[in-house]
């Protein structure tokens, strides 16, 4: 069998489907690409733009949630989600909202971040295996790119300040989603890996990591994803935009 993923380095999916694939032990191969442009070449190559995808063979997969449950056909061990019935909906709502709510979130926080300060895009490429891009050179692309991935997650000046305010409260979901264990079990469950490098990803930016750091959910990301690409530093929020610290 020959699998090959499809992925933009630090992107947070992305992180979730290769964790899955080096939690069951699968061999893959990575196929990466510069962001906006994967884009363009998602849609050629999968007919849907965005990343992760994977390849199996010849069969095509494009999605982080449904490349966990192809997954765990390939491979049913360690299994991403509970036998039980009931635990196995609460993981499965908690992972639907890691990626239907969190998960966007963070692209709405993360690109006008960089549309403002486009020198912190460069520690985003760590790990990468594509040729760093100078920062002169990226101050000049990020108008465009940030403006591309502005439109194409929804981010605007009015959504920005309103997902920062949010987070608090997001933060308390995921938090008591850990105390009633349907996340934070000592191997991670398909919730857990699609929540987890959200959060961890949020806390590559200076201004927000100590909002998250100390609380069950920022422990759990780190346990989860102990590296994560990506350095901001703190500063680069508008100060009246943060949510005070817990
Ligand atoms: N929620 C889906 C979509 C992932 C997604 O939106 N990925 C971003 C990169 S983090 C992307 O490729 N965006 C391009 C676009 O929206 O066209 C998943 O988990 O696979």
């Amino acid at each position: 069998m020959n699998v090959t993923l499809y992925v933009v380095n630090g992107s947070h999916p992305c992180a979730t489907a290769e964790r899955a694939l080096q939690l069951k032990g699968i061999p893959y191969k990575l196929v990466e690409f510069p962001p906006p442009m994967h884009m363009a070449a998602m849609k050629l190559l999968f007919g849907k733009r965005t990343v992760p995808a994977m390849k199996v063979d010849d069969e095509k997969i494009s999605g982080s949630r449904a490349i966990l449950r192809r997954l765990d056909e390939l491979q049913p061990e360690p299994a991403l989600l509970p036998a039980d019935d009931a635990a196995r909906a609460k993981v499965e709502e908690a992972e639907a909202w890691g990626d239907d709510v969190l998960q966007p979130l963070v692209r709405r926080v993360l690109w006008p971040t960089f549309k403002a300060h486009p020198e912190a895009m460069a520690t985003y490429s760590e790990g990468s295996k594509l040729p760093p891009i100078p920062v002169p050179v990226l101050k000049l692309i990020a108008p465009v790119a940030t403006r591309i991935e502005m439109k194409a997650n929804e981010a605007s000046p009015d959504t920005y300040p309103a997902d920062l305010r949010t987070l608090p409260e997001l933060l308390d979901r995921v938090d008591a989603w850990i105390a009633d264990g349907t996340l934070g079990g000592e191997t991670p469950n398909a919730a857990d890996l699609q929540i987890t490098p959200s959060l961890r990803l949020l806390m590559t930016l200076g201004d927000l990591r100590p909002l998250i750091e100390a609380r069950p959910a920022g422990q759990l990301a780190l346990r989860v994803f102990p590296d994560f690409p990506g350095d901001a530093p703190a500063g680069i929020i508008p100060a009246e935009y943060l949510p005070a610290a817990a």
